[in-house]
């Protein structure tokens, strides 16, 4: 068997809304996150980040604990309002400060930071001034705050994440409506995405004419799939998702261009596109020096034809009721439906080990880039024992099947820089509240020290990370 790369980067994930709280402290400005989380009806039981995991107030302990388990790696996103409240203009000398405190600790204990540059808490400011992503303008300010954290701490921080979940949070901000700012308009959704992909590519490029030498990429949300069965309409419908979904996704980030077919799939609806011959160059360029893609891998999905009078786009499964999810879709192309061979988690997402192996491989394929996952993990309603334990022996299962799945894509040639799981401690779910449980460091919500308790699942990960990935 393969051995993972000495230098392999076993961490874990978390972004800044999810876990920072103090959301006005030490001169913060607004995200959309801050003002909508705070809107009726938005969230999960009005389930909000202004404490989280307090993580702002509790970053030694946590990194103490990170220490503890044995990180190699740990990605975290800034929050862009804690370095500059306005999402423009003056910087705050002291959300600059906190970053620095981290980013030294984690290295003075021996783990990489791994850094998220937008982990979906836009400024509120830009929001208001400009309509945020639905305006060019954000590019050029996306790249200016780059700019401002690559010399803040580029001197430290090896390795950059420039977006996360583009595709989440464009799709559920301007399609579904369910993150902010809650619109439903397919033609703001493809130009938000199209500037989330200039603004990676200038952000990108600024970063190599800067000279640092550490590597960046961004972070996709990639669901690989199957088609039902093997009839012409569910091979074709299977084409028709990936060209709609990861292949639009990825292309533009990592080969500078959108799919044929969906591009003229969007021209026949009369669709209006964002994009002209000048961005394709600069996405062109940019993808040429990119140094990794980042993807978050959590399921995968089977794809099945779906009649022009199917179902169209469903919402998600944010109770935990299992077998809740409904099918969901583009009439007359395709929609994704139950994989009557897979196990599912209590939200219904498709526990797919193999098609973590799978996806890997159809990357490696189409772009022949080196490959970070930056999240992968388990959601469940963990409970404490009488004895004050937490046996997640299901967490251990699902992640050891998928770092057995990473082994299986590096042995078949694919260049895996690490693995992030998804997430070090408990954290917020944006849309599913603290109910959903990601960590191998339990929080204790109600408690008011928001005590943090190692699961088995910690003792567990700190032998996977001693052995280098062996004692699964
Ligand atoms: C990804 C996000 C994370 C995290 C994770 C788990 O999409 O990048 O921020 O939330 O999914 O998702 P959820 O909290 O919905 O279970």
């Amino acid at each position: 068997m393969t051995q993972f790369d000495r230098n392999f980067l076993w961490g874990s994930a978390s972004a800044a809304y999810q876990i920072e709280g103090a959301i006005a402290a030490e001169g913060k400005g607004q995200s959309v996150w801050d003002v909508w989380a705070h809107l009726e009806g938005k969230t999960h039981e009005g389930t909000n980040g202004d404490i989280a995991t307090d993580h702002y107030n509790r970053y030694i302990e946590d990194v103490a604990l990170m220490k503890k388990i044995g990180l190699k790696a740990y990605r975290f996103s800034i929050s862009w309002t804690r370095i500059l409240p306005d999402g423009t203009g003056e910087l705050n000398s002291d959300g600059v400060a906190f970053y620095n405190r981290l980013i030294n600790l984690l290295i003075e204990n021996g783990i990489e930071p791994l850094v998220t540059l937008y982990h979906w808490d836009l400024p509120q400011t830009l929001q208001t001034q400009y309509l945020g992503w639905e305006s060019r303008q954000i590019v050029h300010d996306f790249t200016a705050y780059a700019k401002t954290c690559f010399m803040a701490f580029g001197d430290r921080v090896k390795y950059w994440i420039v977006m996360n979940e583009p595709n989440i949070f464009t799709s559920l901000g301007y399609i579904m409506g369910i993150h902010p700012p809650g619109k439903q308009d397919d033609a703001l959704f493809l130009k938000t995405y199209h500037h989330t992909v200039l603004a990676h590519a200038h952000t990108v490029l600024a970063y190599k004419e800067m000279g640092f030498k550490g590597q960046i990429g961004s972070s996709i949300a990639f669901t690989p799939a199957y088609a039902s069965t093997s009839s012409k309409e569910d091979q074709d419908a299977l084409q028709s998702y990936y060209d709609i979904g990861p292949w639009w996704y990825l292309d533009s980030y990592y080969k500078g261009c959108y799919p044929e077919n969906a591009v003229a799939y969007y021209e026949a609806q009369n669709m209006e596109l964002p994009f002209d011959e000048g961005d394709f160059k600069i996405m062109k360029t940019a993808a040429d020096v990119v140094d990794f893609i980042g993807i978050n891998y959590y399921q995968t999905a089977m794809v099945a034809y779906n009649p022009i009078d199917g179902v169209g786009i469903s919402s998600f499964n944010t109770s935990g009721k299992k077998g809740t999810q409904k099918e969901s879709g583009i009439p007359g192309l395709y929609k994704t439906i139950k994989n009557p061979n897979s196990d599912y988690t209590d939200w219904d997402w498709a526990i797919d080990p193999d098609g973590l192996r799978y996806g890997l491989l159809e990357l490696k394929k189409r772009y022949g880039l080196p490959i970070l996952i930056s999240e992968n993990g388990l959601g469940a309603f963990d409970v404490i024992n009488a004895e004050g334990e937490i046996s997640d022996d299901y967490r251990i299962q699902f992640l050891s099947a998928h770092i057995e799945a990473c082994k299986e894509a590096v042995n078949e040639g694919v260049d895996l820089l690490g693995y992030m799981t998804w997430s070090f401690t408990d954290l917020l779910s944006w849309l599913n509240g603290f109910k959903k449980r990601y960590g191998f460091v339990y929080i204790d919500f109600e408690s008011a020290d928001l005590k943090r308790i190692p699961k088995k699942s910690f003792y567990w990960y700190n032998k996977v990370i001693e052995t280098n990935g062996e004692a699964l």
